[in-house]
C-alpha cells in the first residue's frame, strides 16, 4: 500500500513539474529582429556614469528663441517651441528668423559655470527641435546655424564650455522635422514612403555627423518620433542605435527613439525595454504604486520650471512657476526611486538665463553643496516611504539619507527598518553634523528626534544600519537598479 502510494506521489510530482516546464516555454516570446538589443539595466562604466549623475540640465534652444511665444502683437500660451505651429506661420516666414539668430549675449562659458553651480551633472541640448533648424554646421541642410549672423559652431562652443566644467553633454535630437519637406506623419502611399526613407536617410546621415564631429557626447535623447510614419520604420530606430553605438561605445539612448518590427514603441513586443533607459516621464514623475516597475530599470524624468514652457517665452506671467523648493523635491523623489531628474532651462534670443532660471540654479545650487551626497551616486534605499520625505541610498557607501521636506509638529520622525536591522548611527548631515536621537518602539519601528528646524529648506539625516546578526532573516531582496 505505502508502495503504491509513493508510486503516485513521485507520479504526481513529475507531472507538475513537467507542467510548471510546460507553462514556462508555451510563454512563446514573440520572434523579432528590430527588437532590444541591450538586456536593461545596463551595468557598464558609462551607465555608471550615468546612473550616478541623477541631475542634469535640459536646453531647449533654437529659433522659437527669438519670437518668444508672441507673433503679431498676439500671445500664444502654448509652448514656445511650437509658436509656429500654434500661429500658423508658414515655413518661409519662420525659416526667415535663422537671419534674426545673432544672439549677442551667448556667453557659453557663463551658461557652463552657472549649470556647474547648479550641481549638474550632465546636460541635454536640442541640436534640432521640430521645427527643423541645426545648431551645428551640418552638411545636410542650409537650415543650420552657419547661415545665422553668429556664424560659428555653436554646438561645439556649447559642448566645449560645459565638458571644461566637467559636465557630461547628450544631443537632443527631433526625427520629426516641420522644415524639411519629406516629412510625413503617416505614410499612405508610395511617394509618403519614399519620401519619408529619404527623410529618415537624412536624419541617419546628421546622426552620425554628431556622433563623429562631437567625440564627447555622452548620448542622445529622441523626441519627435510618435507619428505612425516613425513607428512603422522600427528598423530604422533599431539601425540608428547600432550605428550610434558602433561609431561612440558607451552611447546612451532614450526608449522615445525605438519602435520593433511590429509597431511597438519603448518596449518590445516582448516588453523588453529599447535603448537604455525608459524617458517617458515628461512633466511628471512615477508615482509611489509605479515604485516596482520602474525598479527594474533606468529612467530619467524631464520638467519644465513653468508649467509648459520649454523654449523661451516671453510671459512667464502665464502658469504656475516651480520654486526651486519644488523642483528640489521632485530631484530627491527621482532619486529615491531609481531615476534621473532632468530640469528644463530656456535661453533667450539674445543668448542669456533669464533672470528667474539664473535665481532657481542658484539656490538649487546651494542646496545641492550642502545636501547632494543624498543625491549623487545614490538610489533606492529599500525603505517604506514615510510622510516627511524620502530616503535615498548611497550605491557605494549604503549610507541612507532621510531628505525631510515635512517636518512634523511632533518632531518625531517614524522610521521602519527591515527585520534585522539596526541603527547604528544617525546625525545631521549639512552644518552641525549632530548627533540624532531616537526610540524604537517594537515591530521594527524607530521614532527618530527631528532637529530643531530653523533651516527654510529640506534637510538631510544620515543614517546607518547594521544586521542584528543573529536573526537576519529578512526577505529584502536588494533589487538592481
Ligand atoms: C504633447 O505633445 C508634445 C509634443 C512635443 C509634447 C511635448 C513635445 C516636446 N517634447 C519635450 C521634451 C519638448 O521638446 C516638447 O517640445
Amino acid at each position: 500500500m505505502k508502495k503504491v502510494f509513493n508510486l503516485l506521489l513521485i507520479i504526481l510530482i513529475f507531472t507538475t513539474s513537467l507542467q510548471a516546464q510546460k507553462t514556462e516555454t508555451t510563454k512563446t516570446r514573440v520572434v523579432l529582429k528590430y527588437g532590444a538589443q541591450t538586456f536593461a539595466p545596463r551595468q557598464d562604466s558609462a551607465m555608471l556614469k550615468w546612473r550616478s549623475n541623477r541631475f542634469g540640465q535640459f536646453i531647449h534652444w533654437g529659433l522659437y528663441a527669438i519670437p518668444g511665444g508672441i507673433w503679431k502683437g498676439k500671445t500664444y500660451n502654448y509652448a514656445a517651441e511650437f509658436l509656429k505651429s500654434s500661429a500658423k506661420i508658414p515655413t518661409s516666414t519662420w525659416d526667415s528668423l535663422m537671419y534674426q539668430f545673432a544672439i549677442p549675449k551667448f556667453n557659453p562659458t557663463e551658461w557652463a559655470r552657472m549649470a556647474k553651480q547648479m550641481g549638474v551633472k550632465y546636460m541635454t541640448i536640442t541640436t534640432k527641435h521640430h521645427e527643423g533648424f541645426c545648431m551645428w554646421p551640418t552638411k545636410y541642410t542650409d537650415f543650420n546655424i552657419s547661415n545665422t549672423p553668429f556664424k560659428r559652431d555653436l554646438l561645439k562652443e556649447v559642448v566645449d564650455a560645459y565638458n571644461k566644467e566637467g559636465i557630461d553633454v547628450n544631443f537632443y535630437y527631433s526625427v520629426l522635422d516641420w522644415h524639411n519637406p519629406d516629412w510625413r506623419y503617416d505614410i499612405k502611399n508610395a511617394s509618403d514612403s519614399i519620401a519619408m526613407q529619404r527623410l529618415l536617410q537624412y536624419a541617419y546621415n546628421q546622426l552620425k555627423e554628431l556622433a563623429e564631429r562631437y567625440p564627447t557626447v555622452k548620448g542622445f535623447w529622441f523626441d519627435g518620433t510618435w507619428d505612425n510614419s516613425v513607428k512603422m520604420n522600427g528598423k530604422w530606430t533599431y539601425d540608428v542605435e547600432k550605428m550610434l553605438k558602433s561609431i561612440r561605445p558607451g552611447i546612451i539612448v532614450n526608449s522615445r527613439l525605438r519602435a520593433d518590427d511590429l509597431g511597438s514603441r519603448h518596449r518590445d513586443s516582448n516588453g523588453d525595454l529599447m535603448g537604455d533607459y525608459e524617458s517617458g516621464y515628461e512633466r511628471r514623475l512615477p508615482t509611489q504604486a509605479d515604485l516596482e516597475k520602474v525598479l527594474k530599470n533606468d529612467w530619467e524624468a524631464c520638467m519644465t520650471i513653468p508649467e509648459n514652457q520649454w523654449g523661451y517665452h516671453k510671459d512667464w506671467s502665464l502658469s504656475h512657476i516651480k520654486s526651486s523648493d519644488e523642483l528640489i523635491e521632485m530631484l530627491t523623489k527621482a532619486t529615491s526611486m531609481g531615476g534621473n531628474f532632468l530640469l528644463n532651462f530656456g535661453p533667450s534670443g539674445e543668448g542669456v538665463f533669464r533672470p528667474e532660471e539664473q535665481k532657481i540654479a542658484g539656490q538649487i545650487g546651494e542646496w545641492m553643496k550642502l545636501n547632494g551626497v543624498a543625491i549623487y551616486n545614490c538610489g533606492y534605499a529599500g525603505l517604506e516611504k514615510q510622510d516627511w520625505g524620502y530616503f535615498t541610498k548611497n550605491t557605494t557607501t549604503k549610507k541612507i539619507y532621510m531628505v525631510v521636506f515635512n517636518q512634523p509638529l511632533s518632531h518625531k520622525l517614524r522610521l521602519k527598518l527591515d527585520m534585522g536591522q539596526v541603527i547604528s548611527g544617525i546625525k545631521m548631515l549639512a552644518s552641525t553634523g549632530e548627533k540624532l536621537a531616537f526610540e524604537e518602539l517594537g515591530n521594527q519601528e524607530f521614532l527618530i528626534q527631528a532637529p530643531d528646524f530653523k533651516e527654510k529648506h529640506a534637510y538631510v539625516i544620515e543614517l546607518e544600519l547594521k544586521d542584528k546578526g543573529n536573526n537576519s532573516n529578512s526577505n529584502y531582496v536588494a533589487p538592481k537598479i
